[in-house]
């Protein structure tokens, strides 16, 4: 996935075959979610395998100001360096500032148009579970949607009900045929049956971060993936 020009995406939006290969290990990270450093958490996460990096800097502890913006440099660089994808979670400037690969929003950020508008060919991501948030987002400019909670999930307060993979399989049932990320209490023992349901790939927040070996528990759950990527071809 290496490769020069990967990373400048101001001119073309990216392809639904690039950015389904992009979703297979997606790490959520914020300072708060870290048992350490999260730029060693995020090393260590790249060497197991992750394929994207999303910063959620939010809640009580969470950077701010300087710190905020010098953490998302050092993530940017560490993502590029490894061939992965750097995407900030809600703040446009911030993803502006650092020259991010792109956005991801939720269904209570705003208009996914508007943020499309601003972010120009970036990639932007939006959170759905019901067919018609999943269209408009498309619709909107969406370039991957992420649906969940697939699972029970302790690491988002205001999360949304839990879906199961079932909501992975209705989608798809319905036609919604993008580049489709689950999350949501996902594990190395879950990301097998979240795949079969319809995803492209899984993303984790407390899976990776909360472990004792990041990189063992990323290389964990990737060596899921791909064996049910392989197992569909
Ligand atoms: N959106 C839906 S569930 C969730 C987010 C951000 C939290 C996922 O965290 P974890 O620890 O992987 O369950
Ligand atoms: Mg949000």
């Amino acid at each position: 996935m290496k490769g020069n020009g990967e990373f400048g995406r101001k001119h073309a939006r990216i392809s639904s075959d690039r950015m389904r290969e992009y979703l297979q290990l997606y790490l959520v990270v914020g300072t708060v979610n870290c048992k350490e450093n999260p730029v060693k958490v995020v090393r260590e996460a790249l060497e197991g395998g992750v394929t994207l990096v999303q910063l959620r800097e939010k809640g009580p502890g969470s950077l701010t100001g300087g710190a905020r913006l010098e953490l998302a440099r050092r993530l940017r660089a560490l993502c590029h360096s490894a061939g992965a994808l750097f995407i900030v979670n809600d703040d446009v400037e911030l993803a502006l500032a650092v020259d991010a690969d792109g956005v991801h929003i939720g269904q209570e950020d705003g208009a996914a148009d508007r943020v499309r508008a601003r972010i120009g060919e970036r990639i932007l991501g939006v959170s759905a579970i019901t067919g018609s948030e999943a269209r408009s987002a498309i619709r909107q400019g969406a370039d991957y949607l992420g649906i969940g909670p697939i699972s029970p999930t302790s690491s988002k307060g205001d999360a949304r009900a839990v879906q199961g993979p079932q909501v992975l399989e209705a989608l798809r049932a319905q036609g919604i045929a993008p580049p489709i990320v689950g999350i949501g209490g996902i594990t190395a023992a879950r990301a097998a049956e979240v795949m079969s349901a319809g995803a492209d790939g899984v993303a984790v927040i407390s899976a990776i971060p909360q472990a004792d070996d990041a990189r063992g528990a990323a290389a964990a759950i990737k060596r899921e993936v791909l064996r049910a990527l392989a197992a569909q071809a």
